[in-house]
């Protein structure tokens, strides 16, 4: 059985981390483009060099060609300029846009039978713009953003509450801007509600209510955060990760449940846009979406955000 090929579009911090996870899961080959001569070459032989220390054998390859992501499984989208702070990733669209349209190109001339993941600002739009010039079903083109927003409010509860990381469940929805769904309700410890245990921590409903809205918005801001921290460049490690969990499902069909910018025809009262819904990923990328009910809070909040991606994505036009 020949190996599984997974091409990453954009060598640059996010590009660098997802070739050395690929490496280090031996997820398949991995080849890594960027339009900057000798930066794909020179980060492929640098993790490639560390094989034999860290036990992995896969063919790592860095080029400026697109004829090199011929027979890619899967492609992962990270072109395009980072935000600087102060800014918000709508600021992006223009430059971000041309970029994306150049990429969208090459993969369809040279990995027409590939599944997508777009990782690019602002997301939302990247990925209906990667769609529209591919012109790949909708279910082989989908973003990253949900399982990192959902991670960083899984981590802000368990510090929180003083728990492990790994027993903390937790979902949003939305758009990846500032309007995006944590779901409060779902939130849980291994099951348990986040709230409930919130409430016996304070013996105060009012407080724990309080301590979850400033969780909910430290969430919302968590990328800008980490932004206004780097000064140079935006969250990187965390992205990569997030993507790779999705890769992963879709390259070992493993049917996980992933928060995903999917094209909603319907679901969530939503038609013909992008958002971040619950997606089983397998073998086809998007074999379904998880629809459940939202109660009335949450679906205003949901429809807060579309509004938003959908004022994004007209701005494009
Ligand atoms: O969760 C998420 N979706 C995100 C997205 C979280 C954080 C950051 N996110 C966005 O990913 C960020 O706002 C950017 O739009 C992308 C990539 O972030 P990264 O931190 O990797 O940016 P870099 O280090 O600047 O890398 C971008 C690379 C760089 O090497 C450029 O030379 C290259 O993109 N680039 C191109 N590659 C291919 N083709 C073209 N046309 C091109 N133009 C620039």
């Amino acid at each position: 059985m020949a190996r599984k090929k997974i091409s990453l579009i954009g060598g640059g911090q996010i590009g660098g981390v997802l070739a050395q996870l690929c490496a280090l899961r031996e997820l398949g080959d991995v080849v890594l483009f960027d339009i900057v001569e000798g930066l794909p070459q020179g980060k492929m032989l640098d993790i490639a060099e560390v094989g034999p220390v860290d036990r992995y054998d896969v063919c790592l390859k860095g080029t400026n060609s697109y004829e090199d992501i011929k027979g890619s499984d899967i492609v992962i989208v990270t072109a395009g300029l980072p935000r600087k702070p102060g800014m918000s990733r709508d600021d992006l669209i223009e430059v971000n846009s041309k970029i994306m349209t150049s990429v969208a190109e090459g993969i369809k001339q040279y990995a027409p039978d590939s599944i997508v993941i777009v990782i690019s600002n602002p997301l939302d739009a990247m990925v209906t713009l990667c769609q529209k010039i591919t012109g790949f079903p909708h279910s082989r083109v989908i973003g990253q953003a949900g399982v990192l927003d959902s991670a960083r409010f899984a981590t802000f509860i368990a510090w929180e509450l003083g728990v492990s990381v790994k027993d903390v469940t937790a979902m949003t929805l939305g758009g990846h801007g500032d309007d995006m769904v944590p779901l409060v309700r779902y939130a849980s410890v291994n099951g348990i509600p986040v709230m409930e245990l919130l409430e016996q921590k304070y013996n105060d409903k009012a407080k724990a209510k309080e301590v979850m809205e400033a969780m909910v918005k430290r969430t919302r801001g968590a990328g800008g955060e980490v932004v206004a921290l780097l000064k140079t460049g935006s969250a990187f490690y965390s992205p990569a990760s997030s993507a790779i969990a999705m890769a992963e499902s879709i390259l070992k069909d493993q049917k996980r449940v992933l928060p995903t910018c999917c094209f909603l025809q319907g679901e969530f009262g939503v038609s013909g846009f992008y958002v971040g819904v619950p997606a089983v990923l397998g073998e086809k990328g998007v074999e379904s979406i998880i629809q459940f009910k939202l109660d009335a809070e949450e679906q205003a909040m949901m429809d807060k955000s579309v509004a938003a991606v959908k004022e994004l994505v007209g701005s494009m036009k």
